[in-house]
């Protein structure tokens, strides 16, 4: 049986595949478990600087396996399994201070909405989609889709998508700003590599501070966001890469970020 996560790390991008594609990849617990040591190596491995997030075959993600689910009823609570698995998993994407490019080739359901919604840039094929899918079966949202998808689209949208459960196509998603791009699905591997080999070799520390702010200040006063963007600027300005870009412009050249 071929490994239902898989992982590689080349050129500084780690890429982490789903890869059960006749179930859409459908998430089970030995896929979450992998997922959360994944997440750990990427966080603390300083050569990886970019991770992209995609699925094998025709889908991305369509949440929770209901097969396994359904055998495990009774012996889960699903408030502790989401704790154990899901929840730190989406919080490990969002809290990750590196870019993470959600590469989404195909349909994301359910919490594998919630895997999208947690990546930083999502980059969508034509043939992608997007639908909340837990209404369909009598359930609330998780996963963090209660929380990114109104920021995202609004309160009354969000509201509209959860409690339809409608599947949304790459152009409409484009229009509701649930993704960054959507490029013709055999161009799509070529855009990701494109942008994971750009920020990959960007000055890392500060695409994850920028990261911190973006997250901290969405919860703040104007008057508290300028402070706190002054105590990571002070981060930021002790960079080896913020010397490096500050030289290589004043030398017109491009800059060697180092990520650091
Ligand atoms: C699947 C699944 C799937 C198993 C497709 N499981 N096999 C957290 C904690 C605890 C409890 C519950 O939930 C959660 C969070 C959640 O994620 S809840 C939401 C769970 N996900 C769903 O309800 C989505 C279910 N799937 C669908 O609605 C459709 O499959 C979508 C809209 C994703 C795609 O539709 P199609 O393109 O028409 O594909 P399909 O339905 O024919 O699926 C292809 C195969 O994948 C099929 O298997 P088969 O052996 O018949 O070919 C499906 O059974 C299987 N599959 N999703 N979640």
């Amino acid at each position: 049986m071929s490994d239902p996560l898989l992982f590689d790390v080349s050129g500084g991008i780690a890429t982490v595949t789903l890869n059960r594609p006749d179930k859409l990849n459908a998430l089970t617990t030995s896929i979450t478990g992998a997922f959360l040591d994944i997440l750990k190596t990427c966080a603390r491995d300083d050569s990886i600087r970019c991770v992209v997030l995609t699925g094998s075959g025709r889908g991305f993600c369509a949440g929770q396996d209901l097969e396994e689910f359904m055998s495990v009823q009774g012996e889960w609570s699903v408030s502790d399994h989401l704790r154990r698995g899901y929840n730190r998993i989406i919080s490990g994407l969002w809290n990750l201070e590196k870019p993470v490019i959600g590469k989404i080739n195909g349909v994301a359901a359910g919490a594998g909405l919630g895997l999208a919604l947690a990546t930083d840039l999502r980059i969508a094929s034509d043939q992608a989609a997007f639908t909340a899918a837990f209404i369909g079966i009598g359930l609330v949202p998780d996963s963090g889709v209660s929380w990114f998808l109104p920021r995202l689209v609004g309160q009354a949208t969000a509201f509209e998508l959860l409690v339809s459960g409608e599947k949304v196509n790459a152009d409409r998603a484009l229009q509701l700003g649930l993704v960054n791009r959507v490029v013709p699905h055999d161009a799509l591997d070529a855009a990701v590599a494109e942008l994971a080999q750009h920020l990959a070799a960007g000055p890392t520390r500060g695409i994850g501070l920028t990261k911190r702010v973006l997250h901290k200040t969405a919860s703040l006063s104007l008057a508290e966001a300028l402070e706190y963007e002054a105590l990571v600027q002070d981060i930021a300005v002790n960079t080896n890469d913020h010397r490096e870009g500050v030289a290589a412009f004043l030398q017109k050249r491009q800059p060697q970020f180092q990520g650091r």
